[in-house]
């Protein structure tokens, strides 16, 4: 036996466990664990048994509720019938049988779909395609991409390039070259309790053409934005926002490319941002809900003439030099078409329309609350700012998700903004235990 393998160099301390957990405080986690072990429709369960009320329907992406029959059983099938099937120069049946389910669902004039496994695998396919289509084109100069303050786009070298989380950004690097970015859309003191979408800053669009002045139009290959930026804290686009980058965009043959990877399958109350905003953009990345959250995947959506643009030369050339591995697995594919078959049967995908007001009644019921600066919603999302510490940015916001799991409910937190944004199956009286919980919890809060 060798030395690595000998049993009790085996660490059993959660405390100095080997596991480098992901954007998380490690050490702290570690004396004082918060566990799942188990979940169905809107709960979580931890190993004790406590049933816990999932307020962000786990990082965004459990649309549907946990362990659904028809994704579950979906998953096992496959996983015993072909667990892998290599994705270059093969086939295999469920990954063009999802495709096609999917096809008739997005925005018109998209048309193909590039299959990933991560929101963040989406992003940097999305900007090496657009960099590439212009180039197919002939237009090889178009080599700068524009992202914008408090986007998030992923954690690979290209969407943390684009991203706008200065916190995400600043042990990295000159990450990529040619990155510019727009200003973000957050303006408290016009906008603060907004219901919805802001009423004002569309006019922050222009800022886009002023980058184009900057950089000279030509050299832009595109620019992504989240229509809702999420991770960052909820900021809602402000009504016009959206249709003027698409004007500025095709003013100057720039691709618009949405990040959907928490916007899409419903959570708006409409399948994607795109058809909520009625803003058409050339590419469209998503994830999370793409599976449920059940197996990873996720797929970058596009018009037809960005996939024409590529099918030209020799058929005995590979077309694109980009892929995965993993790119459409039998699981995930499996665990997709579960999932398109239980938003369809039950209306998942336009769901949110009928909730969304009682939802925001909810959420800006909390204005009265201690130390709330903001309440910012839309579809079914929403975010309660707090007023940080003084000197001690983020702690009040932890606070605030430490003390509502003790209380049954798991919520996302980012800096000192509560994000909440439930599986679309939510029933009213979960929506009130979820609101009513945040109440208790910021009543305690110093
Ligand atoms: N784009 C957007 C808009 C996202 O929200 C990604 C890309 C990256 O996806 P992957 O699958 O690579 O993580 C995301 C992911 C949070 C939170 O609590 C949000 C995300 C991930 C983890 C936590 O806000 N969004
Ligand atoms: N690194 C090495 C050495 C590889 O062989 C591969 C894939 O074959 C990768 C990275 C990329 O892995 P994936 O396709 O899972 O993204």
């Amino acid at each position: 036996m060798n030395e690595r393998a000998r049993p009790e160099a085996v660490s059993t301390s959660l405390e100095n466990s080997a596991f480098f957990m992901p954007f998380s405080m490690n050490r702290a986690f570690k004396k004082a664990p918060r566990m799942l072990a188990r979940a169905e429709g809107m709960y979580y369960y931890t190993p004790e048994g406590r049933k816990i009320l999932d307020g962000t329907s786990g990082l965004w992406c459990v649309n549907a509720g946990h362990c659904r029959k028809p994704i579950v059983e979906a998953v096992q099938r496959a996983v015993a019938t072909l667990d892998f099937a290599p994705p270059f120069q093969m086939g295999h049946p469920a990954a063009f049988e999802f495709a096609e389910k999917l096809a008739p669902l997005l925005p018109r004039g998209v048309t193909r779909i590039f299959f990933t496994n991560s929101g963040s695998e989406s992003v940097d396919t999305a900007l090496k395609l657009a960099i590439a289509y212009h180039r197919q084109r002939g237009e090889g100069q178009r080599i700068r991409l524009i992202g914008r303050e408090k986007g998030y786009h992923g954690v690979n070298f290209g969407g943390t390039a684009v991203g706008g989380m200065v916190g995400n950004r600043k042990l990295f690097g000159a990450l990529v070259t040619g990155v510019d970015h727009m200003r973000h859309t957050h303006d408290p003191a016009k906008n603060a309790f907004s219901r919805g979408q802001p009423q004002h800053g569309a006019e922050l669009a222009e800022d886009l053409e002023r980058l184009c002045q900057l950089h000279d139009p030509s050299t832009i290959a595109a620019v992504i934005v989240e229509p809702v930026a999420c991770s960052a804290g909820v900021y809602v686009p402000p009504v016009g926002y959206l249709q003027k980058l698409r004007e500025i965009c095709d003013k100057h043959g720039i691709l618009l490319i949405f990040d959907e990877v928490i916007n899409a399958w419903g959570r708006l109350g409409k399948p994607f941002a795109s058809d909520y905003f009625g803003v058409v953009p050339d590419l469209i990345t998503t994830a999370k809900g793409i599976t449920n959250g059940t197996v990873p995947m996720g797929a970058v959506f596009m018009k037809e003439n960005l996939y024409q643009a590529f099918m030209t030369g020799p058929e005995n050339a590979i077309e694109m030099p980009h892929g995965y591995t993993y790119s459409a697995h039998p699981l995930a594919c499996a665990a997709g078409l579960g999932t398109l078959k239980v938003y369809e049967d039950e209306g998942l995908l336009t769901r949110v329309g009928e909730l969304a007001k009682y939802w925001e009644d909810g959420a800006h019921s909390l204005r009265d609350c201690p130390n709330v600066v903001d309440i910012r919603n839309l579809g079914l999302i929403a975010a309660i700012e707090l007023s940080p510490r003084a000197g001690v940015v983020g702690t009040r916001g932890f606070e605030a998700h430490l003390k509502a799991f003790e209380k049954g409910v798991y919520m996302r937190v980012t800096g000192d903004t509560i994000a909440l944004a439930p599986p679309l199956i939510v029933q009213k009286s979960e929506i009130d235990q979820l609101f009513g919980t945040v109440r208790e919890v910021l009543k305690t809060l110093a």
